[in-house]
């Protein structure tokens, strides 16, 4: 296991491997979804947008606690040396991007969305594993393009510090692209492998997407926080992957050649506190060996990609069960094809 340490700080991890110097093959990642249309992913989060899109799904009164609560959180500006940080490492923890007020209020709907499985008639809650051999114990829940699900959450102080970090890590042309909700179980063996973001994604452009992870309780390193390769993201680069365990069949995809994994840094985290990752970053999450369920609320968005022609198609995105994220659309220049 890896060193554990305090929160709020960074972790230097001592690799987890097994006996046959790979790490546990069983598979965090998603699947396949149904082909339908969700709402349409709203891109601007002025109040009267979000209102609009809230009433449109009918949440109109979950809007009203999200708008009484947003006065709580502070505004997050990175510092010069957390900007430089990023580029150079790939990733960072900032220790407060919501407030406890805020974070009350986007738990109670982030747990109504798990029990009323909201989404799953379209294809949008999963439970991973989907290999009936790994159900059970293993089970990890997640909402994707939670944002759809309940645009209530696009006018949280949380998101406005995401939009702003967002553009002082890539650029002011950066868009919103989504999120997802991944609830991991407490007492869970299950993990997210590791990958890169990209692996899934189009292989002939290139990316600068940013990952944004709110925790939403206290997530010390052993309740499977986010852990990362310190400067994996700079050759703009695909690491071979491939289905969990080399089996096509299994769900989500896993880095080949775990030797890329060196100098693994983990960041425990406060409530309220957030990673921001590269979209070429290598990073995973361990089991939750805590009692409490690791809830993570994460929004991603990503400066235009530019096209290149110097990275050959990706075999592990050939297998049959590889389809488009439904609501992929227009959007699909830089849009996610199964998700982590
Ligand atoms: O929370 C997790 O288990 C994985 C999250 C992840 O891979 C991501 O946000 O890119």
């Amino acid at each position: 296991m890896g060193e554990k340490g305090g929160i709020g700080g960074l972790v230097r991890v001592v690799r987890r491997t097994n006996k046959n110097g790979r790490g546990s093959a069983q598979p965090g990642g998603s699947s396949t979804r149904a082909d339908v249309e969700p709402e349409p992913l709203l891109l601007t989060h002025d109040d009267d947008s979000v209102r609009r899109a809230a009433v449109g799904v009918g949440r109109e009164a979950e809007l009203e606690t999200v708008l009484a609560a947003r006065s709580t959180v502070q505004e997050v500006q990175l510092s010069a040396d957390e900007v430089d940080a990023f580029r150079s490492q790939g990733f960072l923890a900032v220790p407060q991007m919501s407030s406890d007020a805020e974070i009350a209020v986007i738990r109670r709907i982030y747990d109504r969305l798990f029990e009323e499985r909201a989404g799953e008639a379209r294809g949008l809650y999963l439970e991973t594993p989907q290999e009936s051999h790994l159900k059970g114990e293993h089970r990890y829940p997640k909402v994707h393009q939670v944002y759809r699900l309940a645009p209530e959450l696009l006018a949280t102080g949380f998101m406005a510090n995401a939009r702003r970090v967002s553009c002082q890590l890539l650029s002011c042309d950066t868009e919103f692209l989504g999120g997802h909700a991944f609830r991991k179980p407490g007492r869970s063996p299950s993990h997210t492998p590791w990958h890169q973001d990209q692996a899934y994604h189009r292989h002939d452009l290139l990316f600068r997407n940013v990952n944004v992870w709110l925790a939403l309780q206290e997530t010390p390193v052993e309740a499977g926080t986010m852990e990362f390769v310190p400067g994996s993201h700079l050759p703009s680069r695909v690491f071979d992957h491939r289905r969990p365990g080399g089996h096509d069949d299994s769900s989500g995809l896993e880095l080949a050649d775990e030797s890329e994994l060196v100098d693994v840094v983990a960041c425990p985290l406060h409530t309220g506190g957030a990673t921001l990752h590269h979209s070429y970053m290598l990073h995973h999450t361990p089991p939750n060996a805590t009692a409490e369920a690791r809830r993570a609320l994460i929004a991603i968005f990503g400066a235009p990609p530019q096209p290149r022609d110097d990275v050959a198609p990706f075999p592990w995105q050939k297998a049959s069960s590889f389809r488009a994220e439904p609501g992929s659309g227009p959007r699909s220049k830089n849009v996610l094809t199964e998700t982590p």
